[in-house]
C-alpha cells in the first residue's frame, strides 16, 4: 500500500513493548499478535512492521519502511558500518537508555583505554568500537561476538569487553568493572531524506506533533498553588521549567492569589517544600496526559 505510512518496530525484546506504548498515546489504534508481520493501524493510514532490531535501519534505508523506532547504538553501529546510508535521526524518545562501555575484569592492569594497546577487545558492536579506536590512537583487536560478550575475559577470548551496560548487574555478576563509556543511547525515530508523497507527509506530521506532545508532556505536571502576593515573584523562580504562570485574584481574601503552571521539569518533594517555606498553601501537582504547542 504505497500510501500508508510504514514504521519498522521491534516485535519483541526491551524496545517493543515501549515502542508500542508510546504509539499507542499517539492515538494509534492497532494490535499485534501472533506472528504477523504486519500490524495495521485502523484509525490511520500507517502500517506497523513488526521485526528484529538490528533490520530496522537497513528497513529504513532501502525504502521497506519509511520510518523506524530503534536503539541509537544500533542506529550508530548501521551508519559507522555502512558507507552513503540514507538514514538519520529525526527524534530522541527518551526510553530505552543504555550505555555502550568498555569493561574489564575487576583489579586487571586495564584500568584506562590507553591501556588496551595490543589487547583484544570482544563485542557485538564492531563498528562503533572500531571507530572509537581509531578516533582515541588505540591499536587493539576487536573480537566480534553475537551475545554472551561478557563471558569473553573468562574463557581467555579477549582482555576487555565493549557492550551495553544499564543496571550494572551483568557486568557485576562476571566480575567486571566499567572504565569507560564510548556512547550514551537511547531510543530514536529514524528517517530517511527522501520525499514522501503527499499524503503520507501529513500523516507523517501529524504522528511527530503527536510524538512531540507525548515526550514534552511526560515530565511535566500542572501545579496549581495560593499564595500571598508579594510572594509571586519568589515562587515563580522556584516553579521548575515554567513560563509566566496565570495569576488569578482570590475575591475571599485580598492578600492571596492562585496561582497556576505548566512546570516541563520534574516536581520534587523538595520543590513543594521550597514553596511552602515562601508561604504557597493547597499546592496541588496534576499529571498532564497530552500537550499540543
Ligand atoms: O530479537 P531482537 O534482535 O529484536 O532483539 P535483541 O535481542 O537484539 O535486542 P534487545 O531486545 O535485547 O535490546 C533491544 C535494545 O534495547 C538494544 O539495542 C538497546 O538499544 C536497548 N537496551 C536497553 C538494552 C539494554 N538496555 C540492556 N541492558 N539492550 C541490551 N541490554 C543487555 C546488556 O548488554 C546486558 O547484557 O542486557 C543485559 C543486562 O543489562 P544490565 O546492565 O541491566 O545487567
Ligand atoms: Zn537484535
Amino acid at each position: 500500500m504505497p500510501d500508508r505510512l510504514r514504521i519498522a518496530v521491534q516485535k519483541k525484546g526491551r524496545l517493543a513493548d515501549e515502542s508500542f506504548t508510546l504509539l499507542k498515546k499517539c492515538g494509534l489504534n492497532f494490535s499485534v499478535r501472533g506472528d504477523g508481520l504486519l500490524a495495521r493501524v485502523k484509525n490511520l493510514p500507517i502500517d506497523l512492521l513488526l521485526v528484529r532490531d538490528d533490520d530496522i535501519p537497513n528497513f529504513v534505508a532501502s525504502d521497506a519502511s519509511d520510518f523506524g523506532l530503534v536503539g541509537e547504538n544500533v542506529f550508530a553501529e548501521e551508519i559507522m558500518g555502512v558507507k552513503a546510508f540514507d538514514i538519520k535521526i529525526v527524534r530522541r524518545l527518551g526510553f530505552s537508555r543504555c550505555n555502550l562501555c568498555l569493561a574489564a575484569v575487576e583489579n586487571s592492569a586495564i584500568k584506562d583505554p590507553s591501556d588496551l594497546n595490543n589487547k583484544k577487545i570482544a563485542t557485538s558492536y564492531p563498528s562503533i568500537l572500531k571507530t572509537y579506536l581509531k578516533n582515541n590512537n588505540i591499536n587493539a583487536t576487536c573480537v566480534e561476538m553475537k551475545g554472551a560478550v561478557e563471558l569473553a575475559p573468562r574463557i581467555n577470548i579477549a582482555d576487555a569487553i565493549c557492550d551495553l551496560v544499564s543496571s550494572g548487574a551483568t557486568l557485576e555478576a562476571n566480575g567486571l568493572k566499567v572504565f569507560e563509556t564510548i556512547l550514551e543511547s537511547e531510543a530514536v525515530l529514524v528517517g530517511s531524506n527522501r520525499t514522501l508523497v503527499a499524503n503520507k507527509q501529513r500523516v507523517y506530521e501529524r504522528l511527530l506533533s503527536r510524538i512531540d506532545g507525548v515526550i514534552s508532556s511526560k515530565d511535566s505536571k500542572y501545579i496549581m498553588l495560593n499564595a500571598p502576593e508579594d510572594q509571586v515573584d519568589i515562587i515563580t523562580k522556584l516553579l521548575p521549567g515554567s513560563d509566566a504562570p496565570t495569576i488569578i485574584p482570590l475575591s475571599a481574601d485580598n492578600n492571596l492569589v492562585a496561582m497556576q503552571a505548566v512546570c516541563t521539569e520534574n516536581v520534587f518533594w523538595e520543590t513543594l517544600e521550597a514553596l511552602k517555606d515562601k508561604g504557597a498553601r493547597s499546592i496541588l501537582v496534576l499529571p498532564i496526559e497530552k500537550m499540543m504547542n
